[in-house]
């Protein structure tokens, strides 16, 4: 896919939609823009007594002065399941469905509100019985399955903190979480499907456990999936369907403060170790169910879907609280985009008459390859006349994946929400509202109401428009991350960095805003964090996994730009025992991509192994990664390379395998 020089295409949400739309056109959206302006602890105060129930109101909005360890809310009690739940039985919804489950095979199951609430009631009942209490953190190791909501509901609802590690990781990257978050107990299950695959999820985490560092954990429990022969510990594993057959289908909520962790999110860094990202109750729900209402439009006759997985922010904030805190039908989905074949999306979207739909450029882009040369599996070939709003995220979209999605998905006629936000800022900060924002492909336009981003220099002072710089959010808003657990430190020094005087948060993004406009593009990540297929992967999270290979003398890891996964892993490696060639050097590329892939997980594995008897170094023995980006790129290196130490390895580093 060839890149467009200049985008210009401009496209107006449409009349009909602006009409009933919560924020009806732009001068709405400006509206709420200046009242957040005009008086901020007000604006943000309102919403929350009008979004959410306190069981005891707070009586200050934001509390600035241990500052960036902003507080919101801090004297209300609330408590986020009640909230979804409760809340929506009490308002006569007890009987609509609040999940459409659709497995991997096919089946489908749907949940009432009112049985959900029953379940997580259950739930939350056994888990106090064993003695997990609020405060106490919780591993969830499961994959998209309903009692993976369950699970994470159950938690909320007694105040543990849940820590939810995506299926896919390995035995090491969730023993390295169990033992960071200091987890009580580990919520899995038997096994996971995928694809028409049956994969092992309980074996992997007594793989983790196998080490005296998780002796905190006293509990596992196993919800049965795939009927996996598994072994279970006598005294510690117990099945998730015994320990609730029992228990009674209600549970009193533990009135929490509502700066209590609600969650904790695992989440790459530019440095090795992973960060535990610590969200809020109050805050973090509030802009959950905000954002379900402005950039979703979400309305009571909706079909929600959002194809991200539980593992990732994505499933928190709109899959596991913010449809069913504001009383949505969403569709939650076990499988994969490509199973049975390429046209499950569509395949789902006429089956459930999806209205919106949410999902990430990278399946955009794959089944945009897989359906040119498959007119079965084109989305012109299913009825999708229910959908009226697309929504994107994860990575930058680019415009011919956008104008591909507008035209075959959305059938011209649904605004696309291409929304810019992060781990860290727990919901949307930077999207087009559907009905207010011109939308232009490629462009996520304009930050939300309240929401204060900018770009500034290397200083922390704005830069004009139409000059690209560094994104900040100048001022804090409610769903914001309030600490890396176990280290405030690395909080400050990351999000609040001195260099730009300490008060903006610095999203780790390179922007740039129209001149005319003042619409953001995101540039990419201006740390040494990757963007694959939409999942971040931190460049020395996996230079450590490849020195840790007795093999491996040393490693360099960039990104180069991938028309599929929007980038690509490439490593450059030396091998202590020095630089294979041929078969050999096949052989060995393929022994470490496994390994990446066994200690981190596959989503990390690289796609391009080089192999040097060195690496580009200058002469005070820093690796000039600048370059290696430009060999990953398959690029000519232009650069000046006069401070470099071994300009000859350079030419070893081009050949690719
Ligand atoms: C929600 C989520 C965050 C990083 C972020 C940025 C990239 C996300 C984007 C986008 C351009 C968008 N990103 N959405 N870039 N346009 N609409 O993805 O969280 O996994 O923490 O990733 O993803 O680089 O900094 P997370």
């Amino acid at each position: 896919m060839e890149p467009l020089k200049q985008e210009n295409r401009v496209f107006n949400p449409p009349a009909d939609f602006v009409k009933g739309a919560a924020i009806p056109g732009m001068d709405a959206y400006k509206k709420l823009c200046a009242e957040a302006e005009k008086d901020y602890d007000g604006f943000w105060g309102h919403l929350a007594k009008e979004n959410i129930y306190w069981k005891k109101p707070f009586t200050k909005v934001l509390d600035e002065s241990k500052a960036p360890f902003y507080k919101w809310f801090e004297d209300g009690t609330t408590n986020a399941s009640y909230n979804c739940l409760d809340r929506q039985v009490e308002a006569g919804l007890g009987d609509k469905t609040a999940i459409i489950f659709e497995a991997d095979d096919g089946t489908v199951t749907k949940v009432s509100y009112k049985e959900m609430l029953e379940r997580v009631c259950k739930m939350a009942n056994a888990l106090r019985k064993m003695g997990i209490k609020s405060g106490d953190t919780v591993i969830i190791y499961m994959a998209m399955t309903i009692e993976g909501i369950v699970a994470m509901q159950a938690c909320a609802r007694i105040g543990a903190i849940h820590s939810v590690v995506f299926g896919g990781f390995s035995a090491q990257a969730l023993r390295d979480r169990i033992i960071d978050v200091g987890a009580v107990a580990v919520i899995t299950a038997d096994g996971q499907y995928r694809g028409g695959k049956s994969l092992p999820l309980k074996a992997i985490c007594d793989e983790a456990l196998s080490t005296g560092e998780c002796g905190k954990v006293k509990h596992v429990i196993v919800s049965k999936r795939t009927g996996t022969a598994i072994e279970m510990k006598a005294g510690r594993d117990v099945w998730m369907q015994d320990i609730v057959a029992n228990e009674a289908a209600t549970c009193e909520p533990e009135w929490v403060s509502a700066e209590h962790p609600l969650f904790i999110l695992y989440t790459s860094g530019s440095t090795g170790k992973p960060k535990g990202v610590q969200h809020s109750t109050g805050g973090y729900l509030l802009w959950a169910i905000l954002t379900m209402k402005w950039t979703f439009d979400i309305k009571p006759t909706d079909v929600f879907w959002c194809t991200a997985d539980i593992g990732w922010v994505t499933g928190h904030s709109y899959i596991t609280y913010g449809p069913l805190a504001v009383g949505a039908t969403e569709i939650v989905f076990e499988g994969v985009p490509t199973y049975p074949n390429a046209g499950r999306f569509w395949d789902m979207i006429q089956k459930h008459k999806a209205t919106i739909f949410y999902t990430a450029p990278t399946a955009i882009r794959s089944l945009i390859k897989a359906s040119s040369n498959d007119q079965a599996v084109h989305p012109k070939s299913y009825d999708l006349s229910s959908l009226r709003l697309l929504g994107s995220v994860g990575e930058p979209i680019n415009p011919e994946a956008w104008m591909w999605y507008y035209e075959n998905v959305g059938g011209s006629r649904c605004p696309i929400a291409d929304t810019f936000w992060q781990t860290e800022t727990g919901g949307h900060m930077i999207s087009p509202l559907p009905g207010a924002t011109p939308m232009i492909p490629g462009s996520c336009t304009l930050p939300l109401p309240g929401i204060q981003a900018a770009i500034v220099d290397e200083a922390g002072h704005d830069v004009p428009n139409g000059n690209g710089g560094i994104l900040v959010v100048k001022r804090p808003w409610p769903s914001m991350i309030r600490t890396i657990w176990n280290d405030p430190d690395r909080f400050v020094k990351s999000y609040f960095p001195e260099e730009l005087g300490g008060n903006l948060y610095l999203a780790g993004d390179g922007a740039i805003r129209n001149k005319e406009t003042g619409y953001f593009t995101i540039t990419g990540r201006i740390d040494d964090v990757l963007n694959v297929s939409g999942h971040r992967m931190g460049t020395m999270e996996i230079e450590s996994c490849l020195v840790a290979n007795p093999l491996v003398a040393e490693a360099a890891v960039v990104g180069r730009p991938d028309d599929l996964t929007g980038e690509a892993i490439c490593v450059f490696v030396v091998l202590k025992g020095g630089r294979p060639t041929g078969e050999d050097a096949k052989k060995v590329a393929t022994e470490l991509r496994n390994w990446v892939g066994k200690e981190i997980g596959p989503i990390a594995k690289p796609k391009d192994v080089r192999f040097g008897d060195n690496l580009p170094k200058t002469r005070s023995g820093k690796i000039m990664r600048r370059l290696l980006r430009v060999i990953a790129k398959g690029e000519e290196v232009t650069q000046d390379t006069s401070t470099l130490e071994n300009p000859a390895i350079l030419e070893q580093l081009k050949e690719s395998l």
